[in-house]
């Protein structure tokens, strides 16, 4: 029972630990606003006193008096969520929590919260808030009722959107029809549905209502559903937008849902290329790449004037100490165009957790040091100092100079290969610039050039979205040629 009356809602989206460490990349967090939380409060009552903050872009307020706090909880900011979960209760508020770690580990969190939520928010939170007013909230709820129906319009007016880069952050699905071990998916999504869209008309109102030309969808699998999309993207011709997604390496090949997605407007996709090895694609579960042609994925791609942010994971089991050159090596031959490396990192409540822990494999349950920039368990094949060297190698040799223009030189145009260089640089060689843009409180600056350096992409595209990008000049581009491409 709350000790008082609801008045004042306070919703925060505590600071991941690395935010803190010297590898911290100041502009990876000021990209995408806390849309998790802002779709929570669509729910609350609009007349009450509603904040929301994010502690990546903004200090945080603690000693204000909400009567109610709804914290978001990742694996690597769920100490700091406790430490202020502890704060707000001991001054009277009824703290919620929930989020992936808290489904992954409920018993953990409990005793921060008076309430915790297990799985999607959607139908939860409102329960809980009606449940709330009639004095009688439980102490967990878990999502059973999965459905994208009907949903109020996002809170987006609590978000301070100059303090982002891509404040248009979007999903119009939630989950993945595949099952790879190392992912958070099964575990979150467990007790009903794991992959379920949006309705096409719904999606495509929510996109019109979102200012300027530039959108990220944030789905795990934007083509997860081929049927949906292709008409998500049909609905969205003619809207003048450009995007950028996620998707896996067989929706790529499967059918024309790619065409589709570069002639509404798509120009830089996240694949999951994730590693070379059979035998590694195999052990994770990742059957969705087995057999498939990574260079005929990046063909198409390339073909369509797509841009290429490859994921790929170090030490999995069989990986030895030349995964990290092979990896590398292929990537710039293949003129990839800018690459997310991870180490593997058996979240909780995974499948490969599961497998670790029988192994006696984990060595640490610091949750600060699960990022997949730690090695967290005992690989095999190599040590986890030749991991760590290997990882923290392969962005080096990956994002060098020589690198990046041999990469680029791959393209069929002099265009092209320009144009990739300055989108790879302008990612990882203009930190500084970044960094005072985001001191100064001016990234919101860099929207319109992000947005027409992204639709000069097009014409290459054989989608052949208009291109206005014509008035930027090479050092802009240099600048701001994507920087988004370090998709999770
Ligand atoms: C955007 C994003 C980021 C942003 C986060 C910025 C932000 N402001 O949120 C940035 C770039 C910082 C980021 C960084 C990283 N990320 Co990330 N990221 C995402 C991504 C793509 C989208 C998140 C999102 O907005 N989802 C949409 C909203 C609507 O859903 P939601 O946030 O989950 O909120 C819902 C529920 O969780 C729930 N909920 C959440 N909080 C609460 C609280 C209460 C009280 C209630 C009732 C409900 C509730 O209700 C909401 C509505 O349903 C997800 C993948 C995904 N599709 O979710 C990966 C994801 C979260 N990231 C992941 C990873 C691995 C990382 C990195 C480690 C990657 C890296 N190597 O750098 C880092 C660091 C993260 C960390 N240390 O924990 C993994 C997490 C794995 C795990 N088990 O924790 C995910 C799931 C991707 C994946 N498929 O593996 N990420
Ligand atoms: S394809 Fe991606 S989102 Fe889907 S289960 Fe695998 S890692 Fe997770």
């Amino acid at each position: 029972m709350p000790s008082r009356p609801i008045r004042r809602v306070k919703l925060i989206l505590p600071a991941l630990t690395e935010a803190t460490s010297p590898f911290w990349r100041p502009i990876k967090y000021s990209l995408f606003p806390p849309l998790g939380l802002a779709t929570l409060a669509a729910y609350l009552d609009p007349e009450l006193e509603i904040t929301l903050q994010d502690e990546h872009v903004e200090r945080l307020d603690l000693d204000d008096d909400p009567d109610l706090v709804v914290i978001q909880v990742y694996i690597t900011n769920a100490y700091r969520a406790y430490r202020i979960a502890d704060h707000y209760r001991a001054r009277g508020a009824y703290v919620v929590l929930g989020g992936l770690h808290v489904t992954s580990l409920p018993g953990e969190a409990a005793p921060h919260a008076d309430t915790i939520f297990l799985g999607p928010g959607e139908h939860t939170f409102p329960q809980f808030l009606r449940d709330l007013e009639a004095g009688t909230p439980l102490s967990r709820y878990g999502s059973a009722t999965r459905t994208l129906e009907e949903l109020p319009p996002i809170r987006r007016d609590l978000i301070r959107r100059r303090l982002y880069l891509v404040p248009n952050s979007i999903v119009v699905s939630r989950g993945c029809p595949h099952h790879c071990t190392f992912c958070y998916k099964d575990a979150f999504f467990a007790g009903g549905r794991s992959f379920y869209t949006q309705r096409v008309d719904s999606a495509l109102a929510e996109i019109g209502r979102l200012p300027g030309r530039h959108l990220y969808f944030l789905d795990d699998h934007l083509f997860g559903n081929s049927r949906f999309a292709r008409e998500l993207f049909r609905g969205m011709r003619g809207m003048g937008r450009i995007f950028q997604g996620a998707a896996t390496v067989d929706s790529i090949l499967r059918d024309d849902v790619v065409e589709e997605a570069a002639a509404a407007g798509l120009r830089s996709l996240f694949v999951g290329f994730e590693t070379l090895s059979r035998d590694g694609l195999a052990g994770a579960g990742k059957r969705q790449n087995l057999g498939r042609s990574y260079e005929e994925v990046v063909r198409r791609l390339d073909d369509l004037g797509i841009m290429i942010n490859g994921s790929f994971v170090f030490g999995l089991d069989g990986d030895d100490r030349d995964v990290f050159r092979r990896t590398v090596d292929w990537a710039v031959r293949s003129g990839i165009t800018t690459a997310t490396f991870h180490i593997l990192t058996p979240y909780p409540g995974t499948s490969l957790h599961a497998d670790m822990a029988a192994q006696d494999r984990l060595v640490t349950r610091d949750w600060d040091l699960y990022d997949t920039r730690h090695v967290v368990y005992r690989p095999i094949g190599l040590s986890p100092d030749e991991l760590k060297r290997g990882y923290d190698w392969s962005y080096r040799a990956f994002y060098r100079w020589g690198s990046i223009f041999r990469a680029a030189s791959t393209h069929a145009s002099a265009k092209h290969a320009l144009k990739h260089a300055a989108y790879s640089a302008g990612w990882k060689k203009f930190e500084r610039a970044w960094n005072l843009l985001i001191r100064i409180q001016q990234l919101s600056q860099m929207r319109p050039v992000l947005e027409a350096v992204l639709s000069s992409v097009g014409e290459d595209s054989a989608g052949g979205v208009e291109g206005a990008a014509e008035t930027v000049t090479p050092s802009s581009r240099a600048i701001a040629r994507d920087p988004v491409p370090g998709r999770p």
